[in-house]
């Protein structure tokens, strides 16, 4: 399909959760190419709806309105604005920044689903799920607290611990507890639709593996490791408060799922932009002549490549998207991004700290972007590019062709006159460039674009160096006017190559050059701009960057290091707990014990199945203390049971009862038990 004739594109770039400020990995894996992409087109005077908007549902938001005590409004607010600036600051040129919170978008989700409802495209199913009966609501994996079964981390969520990085179900859980209340979660039927994603899997692996052979290969392989494991059936709805309704009967306190409507945000977005271009949303999604392409970090790939366009077919009369350039991730001074770390350059910062210098980002973040696989961005790197590329060549070519027009020439383009072998050189050099940058840019390979960009620019520097119009000048006028002309006008060429790329020197090289022929098409010619034309004083393009600037941000980052290092130092003692009256403390039927065998669980790291001699009978109890001892160091020890704890199900075998251990500042265990030997059954109180 990529050699189509396509009349219109639509481009869209993943809806950032509006729930914290963007960083240079959002820039450098979405927002920097996808806007390098929609410039080029433009510049190609192609039909382009760029479309964006923040993504304000899903858990994340609601957790964190809870935690500050305010509505998810009032956080989705606050980023929205703040995103849409930093976006905005950067040139990220987007035809719309929408939000997932409009009222556009909720018609559109809510027709989306309830057509795809009435056409019986869902299932619904019931199923158990973990629920607080106090706050009277389903909990979504991530409000359920407990005890990591693999590193008994005491806080660990119900879909990953956050100590040791496993990934968990809430069943899994020890001692889950609703974050809502506090409480300890029942287990409760609910209804949910699902959309069988099974029914598109033929379908999909034709569509990817076999039409779609030219994505990039970090894109399919994910693709296809996917579809080799087989596709399940997802659930589309959510029971939560923060979202869009379901818009069926029997659905009431359910919304959609937030992977369901986020990606028809784009669909929304276009909707409104297109009312106010007065132009019809539907050919930019409906008709076949147009190309979609979404761009998107890795994280995203699945439900882009799969979820989305088989939903899109299942509605039937949308286009699928011809591309998914998604990029690896960047990562910073050798460690991964992580927002919770602080461990980011946050573009609001950035903005502040480097003012009138987006470009140079922009540049950097290219040159050295995550296209194959993860990249590192540091420091120095980002001050080498500087002065070694933007300031020594780009910069200086720019210079010396527009001050020796000023000195030599009053100002005024002067005339090309007869030219010699070199001149012609330079002028079938030149001539190349357009096409080769144009070859990258579509195949989405856009640090190879930028560097054929920078190549332009060595000619234009190599071609002065060689002739050396400064001592000419002396002698040959006549021939320092036609080297000038053909300077200028590679000059000329840069401002337009360069416009996708660096979009804020593209402009100040236009208005330098008095430059009107601005069209990709015009770009490698030397008739660009008119002899006689006058052009402006130079103005500085690039400068040079200190060591001591570079210096103080990788310091901030050292900062920020040590302040999360002190903070995982501090012992993790838990807390006190609440005071409880005599009568709860004789309630638990506390008892020496005696381990009988012990046995890892099957297909778990974490747990061990023990069975223990409580005096009172031999009972099977499973512990999440794997990573702490091994089953033979257990047998034969005496412990501490408590023995009138409710059974519960962990890994489908009844647990009944816990044993008691100490833990220490560090996550270590040691078994409770008694000092000298007791009689298995002794009560202890
Ligand atoms: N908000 C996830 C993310 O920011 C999600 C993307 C939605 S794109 C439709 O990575
Ligand atoms: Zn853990």
């Amino acid at each position: 399909m990529s050699e189509k004739n396509y009349n219109r594109y639509t481009l869209t770039a993943a809806l950032p959760y509006a729930n914290g400020p963007v960083h240079i990995g959002h820039l450098a894996g979405v927002y920097v190419p996808a806007d390098i992409y929609a410039r080029y087109l433009r510049l190609k005077g192609k039909d382009v709806a760029f479309i964006c908007g923040s993504d304000e549902h899903g858990v994340a938001i609601e957790l964190r309105a809870r935690k500050e005590g305010v509505t998810p409004q009032q956080v989705v607010d606050k980023y929205h604005n703040q995103i849409k600036d930093s976006f905005g600051q950067f040139g990220i040129s987007f035809d719309i920044y929408s939000r997932t919170s409009s009222k556009t978008h909720h018609d559109t989700a809510s027709e989306y689903f309830k057509k795809l409802y009435e056409n019986g495209k869902f299932e619904e199913r019931s199923s158990e799920q973990f629920y607080d009966e106090k706050e009277n609501q389903f909990l979504a994996d991530r409000y359920i607290k407990g005890t990591c079964p693999t590193c008994n981390f005491p806080d660990a969520y119900g879909d990953q611990c956050e100590s040791c990085g496993s990934t968990l179900s809430p069943g899994e859980l020890i001692n889950p507890k609703s974050m809502l209340s506090g409480e300890s979660p029942i287990m409760k039927e609910t209804k949910h639709w699902y959309f069988p994603l099974n029914e598109y899997e033929d379908w999909l692996k034709k569509w990817i593996l076999e039409d779609h052979k030219e994505w990039k290969p970090n894109v399919s392989g994910q693709c296809k490791s996917w579809l080799d494991n087989g596709l399940r059936a997802r659930p589309m709805t959510r029971d939560l408060d923060w979202g869009i309704p379901v818009p069926v009967e029997g659905a009431e306190g359910k919304v959609l799922y937030v992977w369901f409507d986020a990606p028809i945000g784009y669909i929304s977005a276009t909707k409104d932009w297109a009312a106010e271009k007065g132009k019809n949303w539907e050919d930019y999604w409906k008709k076949d002549d147009t190309r979609l392409i979404h761009f998107i970090g890795k994280d995203n790939i699945v439900f882009h490549c799969v979820i989305f366009p088989a939903l899109l077919k299942a509605e039937g009369n949308y286009i699928l998207p011809d591309n998914v350039p998604a990029n690896e991730f960047l990562n910073l001074e050798s460690n991964k991004i992580s927002t919770s770390r602080n461990w980011a350059v946050w573009l609001h910062e950035y903005l502040e700290e480097f003012p009138d210098k987006q470009d140079v980002l922009r540049y950097v973040l290219t040159a050295n972007a995550p296209e194959t696989k993860d990249n590192d961005f540091t420091w120095k790197d980002f001050q080498t590019r500087n002065n070694s590329e933007l300031v020594a060549i780009f910069g200086n070519f720019v210079n010396r062709a527009i001050v020796l027009t000023h000195k030599y020439f009053e100002g005024k383009v002067p005339a090309k006159g007869a030219l010699e072998a070199r001149d012609q050189e330079v002028i079938d050099a030149i001539k190349t460039y357009p096409e080769k940058i144009e070859a990258s840019m579509n195949q989405f390979k856009f640090r190879e674009a930028l560097n054929h960009l920078m190549d332009l620019a060595r000619t234009g520097n190599k071609y002065l160096a060689d002739t050396e119009p400064w001592k000419l000048i002396k002698t040959d006028e006549a021939r320092v006017e036609t080297i000038m002309n053909l300077a200028l006008q590679i000059a000329g060429s840069l401002t337009i190559l360069s416009e996708p790329f660096l979009p804020f020197t593209a402009e100040k090289l236009k208005t330098m050059l008095n430059q009107t022929n601005i069209k990709w098409d015009q770009a490698g010619t030397v008739d660009l701009l008119d002899a006689g034309q006058p052009i402006e004083k130079p103005i500085l393009l690039f400068e040079k960057i200190e060591d001591k600037t570079v210096e103080g941000q990788v310091q901030k980052l050292m900062d920020t290091k040590k302040a999360n290092e002190a903070e995982a130092a501090e012992p993790n003692l838990t807390p006190a707990k609440d005071e409880i009256v005599f009568d709860d403390f004789m309630k638990m039927d506390l008892r020496v014990g005696e381990i009988l065998t012990a046995e890892k669980v099957e297909k778990s790291n974490k747990l061990l199945k023990f069975t223990v001699d409580t005096g009172l009978d031999k009972r099977t109890i499973v512990s999440g203390i794997a990573k702490h001892f091994t089953p033979e160091e257990m047998v034969g020890k005496k412990v501490v049971v408590m023995s009138n704890l409710a059974p519960r199900k962990i890994m489908g075998i009844e647990s009944q009862g816990m044993l008691l251990f100490a833990e220490n500042a560090d996550g270590s265990l040691k078994a409770v038990s008694p000092a000298d030997a007791s009689e298995n059954g002794a009560t202890i109180s």
